[in-house]
């Protein structure tokens, strides 16, 4: 059994002092390559982190301020992720694929004192920021432009990193609940750095590895995951600005380590150039964020020779389980998520909180230092959400076998993971039922080739009223994120309800994942 690294043990508990610690002894070395042929060396990363540590520290905001970000993917976005945490502030990243409607919400819930837009939204985010007290309004574009690097150009590039305890807030990461709108789920600086620490050991991580980052980087996978993952062991990074199949395959011969939601997989595998030969030089493939498919897992091990690894996680927890890497720990198990990580306590409960036997279906219930303070401003919702004892209820539903292997098999929460991103029907429902016309909607999600699962929306028309399933769609690519918006809508008499006169979404899903709308 491997113990875990106690090599980086800064006094100060800011997570970016531990990140920098790890940087290579060679400041002058690679640590970021792009794909519009960009490097960035790790002197480079420490002096715009500094620069822009400066900057906003130069502003004099209150302590514990919010950094709300909504731009495309660069290294100039993660330089500044990790330059707000360097000067102690709290970053908060937005999809960009958010529209209007919902960047409304998230700037008047959290109240951030700085946001940084792109310079094509300036307008319409600047309106809703201003509005909502923000003081601070920069730009940020994806070719190293913007009002944000014009500020920061004038600041040094010496910078003390701000003294944080471990128990401080390092982000705010928004995520849908089962009801209601969404919750600003509250990570500290200890949930993140334990987690990147224990993963640095698990998952076997050497000095040498390169990793190819081909993920978006405002979710948890993207974001901490391999972030973390990468600077944590002072490891270059491949930075693609998208996700591409073809250059994903090419770079892996100058990689070592990939990850991917399960939609990045399954693309790869229908590329030809998949093979053995082009994934010679990799040594870690992992998987996480949504189910994987055994077909997937299986396939993968035919094409390339290499085993993934899937893990499991949330945005309130970070990492929780993980297939082993070491062959010693035991093999890579298709369909489970593997062990809870070292420090994670992991029980599965019955809906009368009593502990089921081995291999039976509960509730996924988890403590442990990379479990999150709680939702952002709801204290009773954040109660709710935990057990007396202090666990976390997930919302997922899992067995644990008598080798100690996770499996995860649906979730209690009504959630669609679409491609890796969350969707929550209750949110697109409570949209489509405000539509003129609409008495009300159900939204489930059904099997999809590509994103695994897709949303299916399924509309009642008041009395007399007609409705048009292509037109409720386009009202809701107008105003809702497009991965949010379900691919296909059905208007229907009657929604199927049990005796208590529930919707039954198990038979719509049932209904419409065989092709048989009612
Ligand atoms: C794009 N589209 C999607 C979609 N992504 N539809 C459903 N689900 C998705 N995930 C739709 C768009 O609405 C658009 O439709 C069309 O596809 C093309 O859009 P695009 O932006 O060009 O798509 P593409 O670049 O191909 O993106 C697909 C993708 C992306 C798989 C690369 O979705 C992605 O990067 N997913 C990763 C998400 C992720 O990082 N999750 C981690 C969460 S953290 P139209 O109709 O408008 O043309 C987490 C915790 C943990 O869960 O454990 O890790
Ligand atoms: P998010 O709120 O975006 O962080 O999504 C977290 C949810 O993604 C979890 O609660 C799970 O439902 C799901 N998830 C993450 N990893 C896996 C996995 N490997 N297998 C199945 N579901 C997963």
């Amino acid at each position: 059994m491997r113990t875990q690294n106690t090599t980086i043990s800064p006094s100060n508990g800011n997570l970016f002092a531990a990140l920098r610690a790890a940087f290579p002894q060679n400041l002058d070395a690679v640590a970021v390559e792009t794909d519009n042929g960009l490097y960035y060396s790790w002197r480079d990363l420490d002096r715009a982190t500094a620069m822009m540590a400066n900057l906003l520290e130069s502003l004099g905001l209150p302590e514990g301020s919010r950094i709300a970000v909504q731009v495309e993917k660069s290294v100039e976005a993660m330089v500044l992720y990790l330059a707000t945490l360097r000067a102690g502030f709290v970053f908060l990243p937005l999809n960009t694929a958010y529209q209007s409607a919902e960047i409304e919400y998230f700037i008047g819930n959290a109240e951030p004192a700085v946001v940084v837009c792109t310079a094509k939204n300036f307008g319409w985010v600047s309106k809703i920021a201003f509005k909502a007290g923000t003081l601070h309004v920069f730009t940020l574009d994806d070719d190293r432009t913007g009002s944000l690097l014009d500020r920061a150009a004038h600041c040094s590039d010496q910078h003390a990193v701000a003294t944080r305890h471990a128990d401080d807030l390092a982000a705010i990461l928004y995520t849908s609940g089962t009801t209601g709108r969404s919750k600003g789920a509250m990570l500290t600086h200890g949930n993140m750095l334990s987690n990147a620490l224990v993963l640095k050991e698990y998952w076997g991580w050497r000095a040498d590895d390169v990793l190819i980052h081909a993920l978006p980087i405002f979710h948890v996978h993207g974001l901490f995951v391999a972030i973390h993952g990468a600077l944590i062991n002072g490891s270059k990074m491949i930075w693609l600005s998208r996700f591409d199949p073809k250059l994903v395959i090419r770079k892996m011969l100058e990689a070592t380590v990939f990850m991917g939601v399960p939609t990045l997989y399954v693309r790869l595998l229908a590329e030809p150039g998949l093979t053995r030969e082009a994934a010679r030089h990799m040594r870690l493939f992992i998987a996480g964020s949504a189910p994987l498919l055994i077909e997937t897992f299986t396939e993968w091990q035919n094409r390339t020779g290499h085993t993934i690894l899937e893990r499991y996680g949330m945005s309130e927890t970070a990492m929780l389980t993980s297939n082993p890497y070491f062959p010693d720990q035991g093999e890579r198990r298709g369909g489970t998520v593997g062990y809870p990580l070292p420090g994670v306590s992991l029980r599965v409960q019955d809906d009368d909180g009593n502990p089921v036997p081995v291999g039976e279906i509960g509730g996924i219930q988890v403590k442990g230092p990379n479990v999150f303070k709680g939702y952002w401003r709801m204290p009773e919702k954040t109660a709710e959400e935990f057990t007396a004892d202090g666990y976390f209820k997930t919302g997922d539903v899992g067995r644990i076998d008598t080798l100690g292997y996770v499996t995860i098999v649906g979730r209690s929460k009504d959630l669609i993971i679409s491609g890796g991103y969350n969707v929550y029907p209750a949110e697109i429902e409570g949209y489509i039922n405000e539509l003129p016309g609409v008495a009300e909607s159900a939204v489930v999600g059904i099997p999809h080739a590509d994103f695994g699962e897709v949303g299916v929306a399924v509309v009642i028309a008041k009395p007399g009223a007609t409705l048009d399933p292509a037109q409720i769609i386009a009202s809701m690519k107008s105003q809702l994120a497009n991965f949010k918006v379900p691919k296909q809508c059905f208007v229907v008499e009657a929604l199927p309800r049990n005796t208590m006169g529930k919707v039954q979404k198990n038979v719509l899903r049932a209904q419409y994942s065989a092709g048989q709308p009612m």
